[in-house]
């Protein structure tokens, strides 16, 4: 065999039938109530896709990312070619991995599988290999300042049909809870231009969540998936204690119980308890849930679409964690745009071990500047048909909302320590 000795430094752009290529890319960013990032491919065909790279609380660094680094080298480049520029951009920047550098790929994948499907014309679910189902359930947010309101909330939520509901709940004595909001509808933490510092205390937490859950089972019977989230807080010793005492429950899962940069810490937890454990929302690859998903200490894999590197990696963590009979439970919180939301759907649509989707709904501002074709029936939401992941993105109307900085909050304990938010 011969083999050369010096291949050509720049690959062939034209090895598909016909030739098609990436004309301009632009990064659109908008404040319809909350920040997004948006990028938007043009082709040579008129042909163009919409991707997400919001990063709540961070935004510009994947602006700056994105066209500083990455819309240079796009140009000219055949968008068809989704999978070889997914390894380019991951392989080929050397710095592998972390949150602004797989939500900027994102960015880039989910808007090249938009045009794919499009040249198609497939819905999106339609082209990763069809209908696993007819529609996708998915999990409300219900929140109160103490477990008489947190339940009245939780039944405002079975009466619009939800089937499953995530209940947070503000705890006696503790002020400014995660999960508690004064907008009930649309709540998803990111304020002011300096982070609103809130106060954790474990003991105080310990005590009040499983009287919520109590409560509720009471009220409502078991009827109802109910969800919890943790959001960081908890050694691994006390979560295993808090799945232990939620037992009797039933719940779904108990989400982000410890901080999940140490994946040895669910083997702890699962030796004691048999509460489902859901983590991920911060996980950018395979390689942050790999032990996890492979050691069976998870039931519930959270990362999604905008997090860790568009649809071509996800459907690779979703097939790797169908092994294990790991099944998905996409992040879906109001800062994921709904470019992500719609191409979640899709995702959820065809991925074969689905668990559940995270949906809150946007404000109707921001459901103005991203037309769609998804919509929410009964506790389900179904993706539209129309071809590609049916978001788009009104330029004009994005324009009248510029970028206004905002922060997620931090936590601290009563003496002053800071803790996980
Ligand atoms: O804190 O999306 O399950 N949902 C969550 C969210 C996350 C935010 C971070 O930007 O934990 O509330
Ligand atoms: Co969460």
């Amino acid at each position: 065999m011969n083999y050369p000795v010096n291949p050509p430094s720049q690959p062939d752009l034209d090895r598909g039938t016909g030739s098609m290529k990436i004309t301009g890319a632009r990064v659109i960013v908008t404040c319809p109530g909350r920040n997004f990032v948006t990028l938007k491919i043009e082709t040579d065909q008129g042909v163009y896709g919409i991707g997400d790279g919001t990063m709540n609380g961070r935004e510009k660094a994947v602006v700056a990312y994105l066209e500083e680094h990455i819309i240079p080298l796009l140009i000219g480049r055949d968008p068809r070619r989704i999978e070889d520029i997914w390894q380019y951009l991951y392989r080929g920047a050397y710095w592998r991995r972390g949150p602004v550098t797989m939500r900027a790929i994102a960015a880039v994948d989910v808007a090249l599988w938009d045009i794919k499907a499009k040249m198609a014309g497939m819905p999106l679910y339609d082209l990763l290999g069809g209908r696993s189902r007819d529609r996708v359930m998915v999990y409300g947010h219900a929140n109160g300042s103490d477990i008489a309101h947190t339940v009245d909330e939780v039944g405002r939520y079975i009466s619009e049909g939800y089937k499953a509901i995530r209940a947070q709940t503000g705890i006696p004595g503790l002020d400014k809870a995660y999960g508690i909001s004064k907008d009930k509808k649309f709540y998803e933490p990111a304020e002011g231009e300096l982070p609103l510092e809130t106060v954790w205390d474990t003991r105080k937490y310990l005590n009040y969540v499983p009287q919520l859950f109590d409560k509720l089972r009471d009220t409502y019977g078991f009827d109802h998936h109910l969800l919890h989230d943790v959001h960081h807080r908890l050694t691994p010793l006390e979560a295993a204690q808090l799945g232990k005492r939620l037992e009797p429950y039933s719940l779904f899962w108990m989400e982000d119980s410890t901080p999940a940069e140490n994946q040895e810490a669910f083997r702890l937890i699962r030796q004691h308890t048999t509460t489902p454990l859901a983590v991920g929302e911060i996980f950018n690859t395979l390689w942050d849930c790999k032990d996890l998903i492979q050691n069976q200490l998870i039931d519930y894999i959270r990362t999604t679409i905008v997090s860790a590197g568009g649809l071509t990696h996800l459907r690779r963590i979703a097939d790797f964690a169908s092994v294990w009979q790991v099944r998905t439970g996409s992040h879906g919180a109001t800062d994921l745009s709904p470019v992500t939301m719609g191409t979640a759907l899709h995702f959820d649509t065809w991925v074969p071990n689905f668990g559940i989707q995270e949906y809150m709904r946007h404000t109707p501002e921001t459901d103005a500047v991203f037309p769609h074709d998804y919509r929410f029936d009964d506790g389900f939401l179904l993706c539209g048909e129309t071809p590609g992941h049916g978001v788009d993105i009104d330029e004009a109307l994005a324009a009248k909302y510029p970028y206004s900085p905002k922060q997620l909050p931090v936590a601290r304990l009563e003496d002053g320590t800071l803790w996980n938010w």
